[in-house]
C-alpha cells in the first residue's frame, strides 16, 4: 500500500499533519459531522457563532462546559503518541482544527491550533486570557472588567488568529509530506492547507475511513481510522 509512495517517505525531512476531530474519535470524543457527532443533536450554527452566543451566552456556555470535562476525562490515542514519536526522528508540525489539546498531552511541541482551544478564555471587552482549570461558579462567567468571559475558539463568521494562520500556510508550503487525519475539509480556510502543500510538491497522504473531497488529490488515501494507520505510517519514517 505505501509502495507508491515509499520513496517520498524515507527521504521526507518535514512532515506536516493536518488533523480534525476524527484523530480524537478514538479517545471517546465525538466528532462533528460523524453518525456520532456533536452536531446531530445540535445545530452547529446555533452554538458555534458569535450571533448566538449573544443570544444566549449560558446555553453556549453549558455546550463548551459539558465538552471540555469530555475532553479533559479523555486520553491521547495511539495516533496522537505516534504523531509526537515520530518527531524524535523528523521535523513534524501539527496544524490541527481540534481544540481539545490532545496533541499536546500527547507530547508533541509545534502545536498550531487553528480553531482556539477549549482549555482557554478570554474576555469579551478587555485582552484578558487565560487557561481554565476547574468549572465555573455561574454561567457565563465575568471578568473582573465585568465584561462576559467566552471560550478562546473561532467561531464560525471569525477570522482564525492571523499570526497562527500566516503561520500554518508557511508550514504548509516548506513541508515534504503532509498527513492529512481525521478530517472531512468541510470546513475554510483549514481546507485549503492541504492546496498550498500540493503546489510546492509535498506528497500528500490521507487517513480517513471515509471518502473526503480531496480524496482524489491525496498521493496516497488509507481508509483506515488514525490509531490503526499512523503508528505503521510512523514506523516507516523512523
Ligand atoms: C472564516 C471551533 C472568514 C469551535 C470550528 C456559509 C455560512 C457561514 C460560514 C461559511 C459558509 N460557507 C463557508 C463558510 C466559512 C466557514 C466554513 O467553512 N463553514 C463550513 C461549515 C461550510 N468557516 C469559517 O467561518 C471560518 N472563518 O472563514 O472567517 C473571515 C475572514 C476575515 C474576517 C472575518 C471572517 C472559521 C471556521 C472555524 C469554525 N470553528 N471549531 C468548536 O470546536 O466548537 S469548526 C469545527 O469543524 C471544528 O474545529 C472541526 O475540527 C472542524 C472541521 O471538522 P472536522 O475536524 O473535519 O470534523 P468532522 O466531524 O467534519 O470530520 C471528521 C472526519 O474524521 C470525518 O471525515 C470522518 O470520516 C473522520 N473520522 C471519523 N473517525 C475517525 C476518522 N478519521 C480517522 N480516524 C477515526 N477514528
Ligand atoms: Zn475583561
Amino acid at each position: 500500500m505505501f509502495e507508491a509512495v515509499s520513496s517520498q517517505i524515507k527521504d521526507a525531512k518535514k512532515i506536516v499533519f493536518v488533523t480534525g476531530a476524527g484523530i480524537s474519535q478514538e479517545s471517546g470524543i465525538p466528532t462533528f459531522r460523524g453518525k456520532d457527532g456533536y452536531w446531530r443533536k445540535y445545530d452547529p450554527m446555533q452554538l458555534a457563532t458569535i450571533d448566538s452566543f449573544y443570544q444566549n451566552p449560558k446555553l453556549v456556555w453549558e455546550w463548551y462546559e459539558s465538552r471540555r470535562k469530555n475532553i479533559l476525562a479523555a486520553h491521547p490515542n495511539n495516533g496522537h503518541v505516534a504523531i509526537s514519536d515520530l518527531a524524535k526522528y523528523r521535523d513534524v508540525v501539527v496544524l490541527t482544527q481540534n481544540i481539545d489539546g490532545l496533541h499536546q498531552r500527547a507530547g508533541s511541541k509545534q502545536v498550531f491550533e487553528l480553531h482556539g482551544s477549549i482549555i482557554r478564555i478570554k474576555c469579551t471587552v478587555c485582552d484578558y486570557k487565560d487557561d481554565i482549570t476547574d468549572s465555573f461558579a455561574e454561567l457565563p462567567p465575568k471578568c473582573k472588567c465585568g465584561g462576559i468571559l467566552r471560550p478562546d475558539v473561532v467561531w464560525f463568521g471569525e477570522a482564525l488568529p492571523q499570526d497562527v494562520w500566516y503561520d500554518a500556510i508557511n508550514h504548509a508550503k516548506s513541508c515534504d509530506i503532509m498527513i492529512i487525519a481525521g478530517t472531512s475539509l468541510a470546513v475554510s480556510p483549514a481546507n485549503t492547507l492541504p492546496i498550498f502543500a500540493k503546489q510546492n510538491g509535498a506528497t500528500l497522504i490521507e487517513i480517513n475511513p471515509e471518502r473526503t473531497t480531496m480524496s482524489e488529490d491525496m498521493d496516497l488515501s488509507l481508509r483506515e481510522t488514525s490509531a490503526n494507520a499512523l503508528p505503521h505510517l510512523i514506523s516507516l519514517l523512523e
